[in-house]
């Protein structure tokens, strides 16, 4: 399942979920593996770092062109068609997809060369503390596709004297070497919107529409319309997209967020796509147990750390009105790092992917970049500032921010629209939560980020589950609870913070490499408040109560 809707009734596609030939470098045997998954659930290959070979044959029904998809191959891949290299993508958490014209009806054979290796060649996925998993992780479909045919569909709402109004970008793609006359036609919650064009090469084509009639996505009331549209050639129906969209505006005012024109507090976590068993391949159904457990425990909101997600979650998102930070693939990336020549145009890839498969989202509230990078340098800053500028060119309907912890050296403050900055009063820093606060929030203020909405994008203490000591010692679950406790009760008396995310909801693997494992028992980060089977810790409860407590405070 590529997406919890139906995205086409008119374009025919076959989802290549299943058993896939799958052969190791440096390996004799043959072996089946399933996509999607991560080959470190194999016991060949549990921590395994090399290149694997996926081949599968697909029977393709129709003479035509073709689309093949993939929501994620972790963490690059090379793929072929009929031998053929037709695709190469870097990076495991954004989706591609390439166009094979002209395919004769009967059977291919498509081959995927998958590498998870570290070095110079993968300047984001690097030893750190999170894991980089091997395989197709994420879904795969082929699809038939017209000559000419609809690549995406961007859906911008906004208010306009006092009504709902939507811009709906339609970019069309054309396969033929003549012009071709066609229909193009969107339908919204009743609304309808056409237009004829004649299409010699890609072509965008606009429509403006005033939505008088619709309700807004909220928290509260997340309500979501179905944006069908349809391509016809001579009253022919030939190729068609189906998006799912929301009416909300996001702004940001002053030290606030405003959702729909009233001010937001965000209260919740950093999710890493990682479950025990699936590896970053996680479920739907252990994506639907996360969104349980999260909203149980009373959280609004999830930080995609540190990377884009499974657009499946994001629908998740969407349906239970959760606000979404989500950010480009950046963890940790000091300056030797971000110098990587890779570097600058694996995160632009990164960014344009991310924006242009997640812009419809309306959950998505802010997009965040690099994660405690290399912002305390005047190299940094021109890379922090080129990424910033790059968001804004493919979408000003949203907020951008970077969490910091380059404190009271970051020289990038003045550049995000939202500051925001990870802090473990109590576990690395054995200091005062509050006083540790105010020095960071005046820092802030007097370095760029005055006037501008706060973030604690990251708070939270270690322990190992099932890890109970009467003394409280760090690395208890004790100590744990008491510190999310500390920590948000000054976090949430404090009106200057519009947002706080603890890190982080699960215990995540790390990889052994990097040193990791010297302060990361069992090679995993324990910070999570479930671990990584999802069984809670003690600090569940304190969360729960916690978070309850903000809802009644600041009335959301
Ligand atoms: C940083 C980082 C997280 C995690 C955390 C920790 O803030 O952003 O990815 O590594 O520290 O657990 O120390």
């Amino acid at each position: 399942m590529m997406r919890l809707f139906e995205t086409h009734y008119i374009r025919t596609a076959q989802e290549l979920d299943g058993m896939w030939d799958f052969k190791m470098e440096g390996f004799d045997k043959e072996y089946q593996m399933p996509v999607p998954s991560c080959w470190e659930q194999h016991p060949d290959f549990l921590q395994h770092r090399g290149k694997g070979t996926y081949t599968r044959k697909v029977y393709v029904k129709q003479n035509g062109n073709i689309r093949l998809e993939f929501k994620g191959v972790s963490h690059t891949a090379d793929v072929y068609f009929d031998g053929e290299k037709i695709a190469y993508h870097y990076n495991a958490f954004t989706p591609f997809s390439v166009i094979v014209k002209d395919v004769k009806k009967g059977e291919h054979e498509i081959k995927v060369k998958v590498d998870n290796t570290f070095g110079e060649h993968s300047a984001l996925h690097i030893p750190n503390d999170y894991y980089t998993y091997g395989g197709i992780t994420r879904p795969v479909a082929l699809e038939n596709i017209a000559e000419v045919y609809i690549k995406n569909v961007r859906f911008t709402p906004y208010m306009k004297n006092g009504k709902w109004n939507a811009k709906i970008e339609v970019n069309i793609g054309s396969l033929s070497d003549t012009a071709i006359n066609i229909g193009v036609k969107s339908t919204l919650g009743g609304y309808e919107m056409k237009s004829d064009v004649s299409v010699s090469a890609d072509t965008a084509v606009v429509f403006e529409q005033e939505f008088d009639r619709v309700k807004p996505w909220s928290a509260k009331e997340p309500k979501l319309y179905m944006l069908n549209t349809v391509l016809s050639i001579n009253g022919e129906e030939t190729d068609d997209l189906i998006e799912r969209v929301g009416f909300r505006t996001v702004e940001v005012n002053g030290s606030k967020i405003y959702l729909n024109g009233k001010p937001i507090y965000m209260k919740g976590f950093n999710r890493h796509e990682d479950y025990a068993v699936d590896g970053c391949a996680v479920s739907l159904q252990h994506m639907v147990q996360d969104m349980d457990l999260m909203q149980d425990m009373n959280a609004n909101a999830v930080r995609t750390c540190h990377y884009p997600n499974d657009e499946r979650f994001l629908d998740l998102c969407d349906e239970r009105g959760i606000f979404v930070w989500e950010e480009n693939h950046a963890r940790g990336l000091l300056l030797p790092d971000m110098q990587n020549p890779n570097f600058e145009q694996q995160c632009e890839d990164c960014i344009r992917e991310m924006i242009e498969n997640h812009y419809n989202h309306p959950s998505i509230v802010i997009w965040g970049i690099l994660n405690e990078c290399a912002a305390e340098t005047y190299e940094g800053r021109r890379m922090y500032k080129k990424q910033y500028e790059q968001i804004k060119s493919m979408d000003l309907s949203r907020p951008t921010t970077s969490a910091t912890c380059r404190h009271f050296t970051d020289i990038c403050l003045d550049l995000p629209d939202v500051v925001s900055f990870n802090m473990y009063s109590g576990w690395y820093k054995d200091c005062p939560i509050d006083e540790r606060n105010n020095q960071e929030i005046d820092w802030i203020r007097k370095s760029g980020g005055d006037n501008k909405p706060i973030i604690v994008s990251e708070l939270g203490a270690a322990a190992i589950y099932g890890y109970r000591d009467r003394s409280h010692c760090k690395w208890s679950e004790e100590r744990q609870a008491d510190l999310i406790r500390d920590n948000l009760e000054v976090y949430m008396n404090d009106d200057r913070i519009t947002g706080v995310f603890i890190w982080q909801f699960a215990d995540c693997r790390v990889t052994e490499e990097g040193e990791w494992f010297a302060t990361r028992a069992r090679c995993h980060n324990n910070k999570g408040i479930v671990d990584e089977y999802r069984r809670p810790k003690m600090a569940y409860d304190t969360v729960k109560e916690m978070f309850k407590k903000w809802k009644e405070n600041k009335n959301n």
